[in-house]
């Protein structure tokens, strides 16, 4: 089937994402040229990263005419799920909209930007000189680097970063998991690719694990790479609890007890649960007292969650919760929880995350079938997959670590972070004591951030700011110096992608756009610019190579593997053996440790109910429960004009945070930003489905359309990030979590009302 661009476009309105489960005959590239052309097909390989990075799906590329018309699914590869957003891809590769060569600012930063396009030349010129002249000054340190939520430039910035001289380097996980991962380091340890398995990696067994709680996570929407996982465990007999004040796909699919929870009080239910399943005995006591800390006190501690005062904290009927605690109680093996970022964004929320996650070590879950399984002889890639000593933060950052500009508000974050992310939320009052001077950002943007303007004013009065980015967006670039076009995915190859002990090449299957230039050549052309011409191997077209090179080198593979081999390998990519067996239990056999000896890398050597980093920086030690900061029970007198509980960013499935609202077919899905509130909350207010409203708190006013169902809690509200028109950041307060520094972008107190057209 050939389409003009008419009925294309016609098509692609109608259908959506649709278009493409209809067969490889269908040329979903715009260009009406390239289905006229007789030029032969050729299949590529390459996989998504509309979902930055995470996923990585599979995708079979059909390029023509050194373009791509159309993506199919990839076989005989890990992860194979192309959704709406993957096969929108190309629509959002071949925006006119996109930025493509280098520009400069000409007129006041804060005002509409007005841009006067520069070499690459000069860019760096200017680059290096202002960055060596602060360098000089008042030292690297005030330099700060950063990435926003796309991952994959991660390992080059910090490299650029570190080598520079400044520890000063931050990312998207100043709000993402990276508290999650702060929690399990005060539970297990510091060492963080032990504590990141733990983080993550959650597997239900049917038969062994006892139940799994799916805890302020709807994957069927945010993960749909894991969820199938859930589903047929769920087929095969596994029991699953959903903890989410909104009835989510997740819970409707899933729970055998759905658990509609008011938002911010899961670390009193966690604990509710931890007494209950003390007191039915069915806890594994040789764990608890062979190898945790403080147990004594969390069990007395827990004693005061009885069912009666949780039903009341967590507004949670009686019958779901003694439901929920019969799961749990009964049966044998772990309980295990799922759950993303969500979780922390609250004022509690490492505390709320600690007391979840101390029911899989109540339970004899760690490093066990069933359970949570810590990695065998992990690979020493970091998290976006190139190695510690490719980006310097095995042998450079120690010794800078004295220089982080987070330390001083947040100790205990600085303390746990051995992998160079600094805590970015204070940024205002970093640039405002003069910490930081510069910033050098890639895919960095300023709506992520509560109170959003703080960082745009940041932005602004910095000496100098630069971003790499696909676009020109408004909401950070009117705030820089100067904008650096990026290579998408499709033109790039860095990093190298890894899938357990599985690798593979990503080769670009199409040529940048415009200048476009991958995100890890623009890191080496600066790092040459900035006078480290051997550290970033002379940068230019060879870079994202030379990385990839560096990578391999220093990988702990048993047997070295080249270049030249991952290539070609190709599209089947290279599996490292391990030098040992699989193990279980690797804490009795002394394998987490660095000295050897048995246990956990915590200060006392074992799981911690108490702990006792928290208690050097002057925190309590268990994971105590209070009512977030703002709430009907915490501010009744804020409460009474704003009544509804704010709840922010859960996840939809056509965008990702801030990104494809120019895409058509992801538009088409959702034209407006949407406010969900519950049918008597809007009848109350005389609001009908699809009216505008204004939503706002004491700190801002946004106006979205409402969807009027019971989706969510009654008293509750949903709304999602990242709306240029209507960006919900503005109502979030900047009440951080004194541990993790995080948001509370799932607390807080607004109130909704019809306006006008
Ligand atoms: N389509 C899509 N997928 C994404 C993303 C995206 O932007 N779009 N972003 C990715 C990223 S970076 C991340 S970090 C993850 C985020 O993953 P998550 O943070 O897990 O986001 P969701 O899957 O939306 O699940 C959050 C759920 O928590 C519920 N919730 C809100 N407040 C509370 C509360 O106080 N208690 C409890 N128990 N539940 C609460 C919400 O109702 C929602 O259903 O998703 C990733 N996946
Ligand atoms: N209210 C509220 N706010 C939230 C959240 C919430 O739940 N509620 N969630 C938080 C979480 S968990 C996250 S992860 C953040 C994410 O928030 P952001 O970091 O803002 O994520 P994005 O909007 O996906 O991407 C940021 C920018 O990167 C650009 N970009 C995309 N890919 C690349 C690339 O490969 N290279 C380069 N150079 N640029 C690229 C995009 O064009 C975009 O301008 O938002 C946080 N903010
Ligand atoms: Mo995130």
């Amino acid at each position: 089937m050939k389409m003009t661009r008419r009925s294309f476009l016609k098509l692609s309105a109608a259908t959506g994402a649709t278009a493409a489960a209809m067969g490889s005959c269908l040329y979903i590239n715009p260009d009406p040229a390239l289905a006229e052309s007789t030029s032969p097909e050729e299949v590529k390989y390459t996989h998504c990263v509309q979902c930055n990075h995470g996923p990585r799906c599979g995708m079979k590329c059909i390029v023509k005419d050194g373009k791509v018309v159309r993506i199919e699914k990839r076989e005989n590869y890990p992860n194979v799920n192309i959704c709406a957003k993957g096969v929108s891809a190309v629509q959002e590769m071949y925006d006119p909209q996109r930025l493509l060569h280098p520009m400069k600012r000409t007129n006041p930063k804060g005002e509409p930007g007005q841009w006067e396009q520069i070499t690459w030349e000069e860019a760096l010129a200017t680059i290096a000189e202002k960055l060596n002249g602060i360098k000089e000054k008042y030292g690297a340190e005030k330099v700060l680097f950063s990435t926003g939520d796309p991952k994959e430039p991660r390992s080059a910035v910090q490299r650029l970063a570190f080598t520079f001289g400044s520890p000063n380097m931050g990312t998207e996980s100043s709000t993402c998991y990276k508290a999650t991962e702060l929690s399990q380091k005060l539970i297990y340890g510091p060492e963080w690719f032990t504590a990141k398995s733990f983080a993550t990696g959650t597997n239900p067994v049917a038969g062994k694990t006892r139940c799994c709680i799916i805890w302020g996570n709807n994957p069927a929407w945010s993960g749909p790479a894991g969820w199938n996982g859930l589903l047929n465990n769920k087929a095969g007999g596994g029991k699953f609890i959903v903890v989410d004040p909104r009835k989510t796909p997740t819970a409707e699919c899933i729970a055998d007890v759905h658990l509609q929870i008011r938002p911010g009080t899961d670390g009193a239910l966690a604990l509710c649960f931890g007494n209950a399943i003390i007191e039915s005995g069915n806890y594994d006591k040789e764990f608890v007292e062979k190898w945790c800390h403080g147990f004594e006190e969390y069990k007395e501690y827990v004693k005061a969650f009885t069912l009666e005062k949780t039903a009341e904290i967590c507004q949670i009927p009686m019958d779901k919760l003694q439901a929920a605690v019969k799961l749990l109680t009964e049966g044998t093996g772990p309980v295990v929880h799922k759950s993303a970022a969500a979780f922390p964004h609250h004022t509690n929320g490492v505390n709320n995350y600690r007391a979840i996650s101390l029911l899989l070590p109540l339970t004899g879950g760690v490093d066990v079938p069933g359970g949570v399984s810590i990695a065998d002889e992990p690979l020493c890639f970091d998290e976006w997959q190139m190695t510690f000593d490719f980006a310097r933060s095995s042998d450079l950052l120690p010794k800078l670590d004295h220089l982080r500009v987070d330390r001083p508000y947040f100790p205990v974050w600085a303390d746990t972070d051995q992998q160079g992310s600094v805590q970015l939320n204070r940024l205002p009052e970093y640039v405002e004591t003069g910490a930081i001077r510069a910033a050098v950002m890639f895919g960095q943007n300023s709506m992520m951030w509560p109170q959003t303007k703080q960082y745009q004013e940041a932005f602004k009065k910095m000496e100098f700011c630069v971003a790499a980015d696909f676009y020109n967006n408004k909401w950070t670039h009117d705030y820089v110096d100067m904008i650096l076009p990026a290579a998408m995915s499709f033109e790039r190859s860095c990093p190298i992608t890894v899938f357990g002990r599985r690798i593979f090449l990503r080769e670009p299957i199409v040529k940048p756009q415009g200048e476009a230039r991958p995100d890890y050549r623009i890191a080496c052309d600066i790092g040459v610019a900035l006078g480290f011409k051997d550290e970033f191997w002379g940068g230019g077209e060879e870079s994202e190579i030379n990385c990839i090179r560096e990578s391999l080198r220093t990988l702990n593979s048993p047997t070295p593997i080249t270049y030249e081999e991952l290539k070609a390998a190709g599209k089947d990519g290279i599996t490292i053996p391990m030098k040992g067996e699989k193990q279980t239990k690797k804490y009795e056999l002394g394998l987490l440790r660095p000295d050897g000896q048995p246990g956990f890398t915590t200060p006392t050597g074992k799981v911690e109910f108490v702990s006792e980093t928290l208690k050097k920086y002057g925190f309590d030690g268990l994971p105590v429960w209070n009512e977030p900061v703002q709430s009907p029970v915490a501010t009744p007198d804020v409460a009474a004009d704003y009544p509804l509980i704010l709840n922010t960013g859960s996840r939809v499935p056509m965008f990702t945070h801030s990104k494809q609202r120019h895409v058509p077919w992801l538009r088409a899905l959702m034209p407006d930003p949407i406010v969900r509130i519950y049918p008597s909350d809007a009848e109350a207010r005389g609001i009908a489905q699809g009216d505008w409203v204004y939503v706002s708190t004491q700190l801002g006013e946004i106006k979205a359309r409402a969807d009027v169902t019971r989706m969510v809690k009654p008293g509750c509200m949903d709304m999602f990030h990242g709306w240029s028109q209507a960006n919900v950041n503005e109502l979030v307060s900047r009440d951080f979590d004194p541990i993790s520094g995080f948001p509370p972008y799932k607390e807080g107190l607004c109130q909704i009302r019809k306006a006008e057209a």
